[in-house]
């Protein structure tokens, strides 16, 4: 259902024209990541359907303080809203909180930044079940679900891949079906393809029995396909975490990562351009309880921790992939 509900959804807008000015600035994490391109194109989509104005700026290194300069700018700017996916919650705060000083509405996706310094945050999924969705992959893939794992991450800081990590130590913890699995090493990669790629390598040399790695991140769990394909652990150490269709079609064909999870990402952008579109306009003041239609979405509601909710994840197999172009 979730999938054919994907695939169903390139459709045309429900928005409308409007008095306010949308001048509205998407910044992702990182520019360089196709992560970020997709949802970039999300937004983009609602822009055109609300008549609104569309852009994305951001460093190239997936770090809060890369992040800082292009808040400021974009303050100076006097953007009517700031769209951001916080590499660290906490060190972009203050400058989020000026921007928010000017009038400027601030929307988080993908990653939040701290509450306080954002008028909502969009979430791709709820994070504890993306967190024991991971889990469940990897003990369906390793024989007898048991053994070594790692966790290869973005950023230590990250707010995202932090609160899915924290909800699968949880779930190894309290679930007896995991009683086999253990976890030995979170990685971080911090969103580099390099560095991923050298995380990925010394997990493999640190921990010779190892058995299975998540990867919760489309930019590590790429990185390690490639390195557990080149070093002949492919099918030996299991892979699975969060990865986009186009960057792991070929391994997931050549059986190097069996399944991974994901969201609609095009949405993602959608839903937190038109929410902060309707911020601007007045429509909605970010308040819990507050309900609203997004578009050709359809009706969310805000919850009491100021944040929407997109959908569930789904799970990308060989026998899906090809129906997926993203
Ligand atoms: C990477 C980023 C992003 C995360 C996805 C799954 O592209 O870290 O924040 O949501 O992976």
């Amino acid at each position: 259902m979730a999938i054919l509900a994907l695939v169903a959804c390139g459709g045309s807008s429900g928005g409308g024209g409007t008095t306010t000015a949308l001048n509205i600035a998407f910044l992702p994490k990182a520019v360089n990541n196709p992560y970020f391109d997709v949802a970039a194109s999300g937004g983009q989509e609602a822009a055109t359907a609300l008549s609104g104005q569309f852009k994305q700026v951001g460093p190239s290194d997936a770090t809060g303080a890369a992040q800082i300069p292009f808040i400021q700018t974009l303050t100076q700017q006097n953007v009517s809203a700031i769209v951001v996916s916080a590499d660290d919650p906490d060190a972009i705060a203050p400058a989020l909180k000026q921007a928010m000083a000017k009038g400027i509405k601030v929307v988080g996706y993908d990653s939040s930044p701290a509450k306080d310094a954002r008028n909502v945050f969009i979430n791709q999924a709820d994070s504890k079940g993306i967190g024991v969705v991971q889990v469940q992959m990897i003990c369906d893939e390793i024989p007898g679900c048991a053994g070594e794992i790692a966790v290869l991450s973005a950023t230590s800081t990250a707010t995202n891949q932090n609160a899915w990590i924290q909800a699968m130590k949880d779930e190894l913890a309290s679930n007896s079906k995991y009683s086999g699995l253990k976890l030995v090493k979170v990685a971080y990669g911090n969103d580099d393809p390099q560095v991923s790629t050298t995380e990925a390598q010394a997990l493999l040399t640190s921990y010779p029995n190892l058995k299975g790695i998540i990867s919760p991140t489309t930019v590590g769990i790429s990185a390690a396909a490639q390195v557990l394909k080149q070093t002949g652990k492919a099918g030996k150490v299991q892979l699975t975490g969060l990865g986009t269709p186009n960057l792991m079609r070929a391994f997931v064909k050549d059986g190097t990562c069996k399944e991974f999870a994901l969201w609609n990402v095009k949405d993602l952008g959608y839903l937190a351009y038109y929410t902060a579109a309707l911020l601007v306009q007045g429509k909605i003041k970010g308040n819990p309880g507050e309900k609203f239609t997004a578009g050709r979405l359809g009706d969310y509601t805000i919850d009491p921790n100021g944040v929407v909710l997109l959908g569930p994840p789904f799970v990308f197999k060989a026998d899906n992939i090809d129906q997926l172009n993203f």
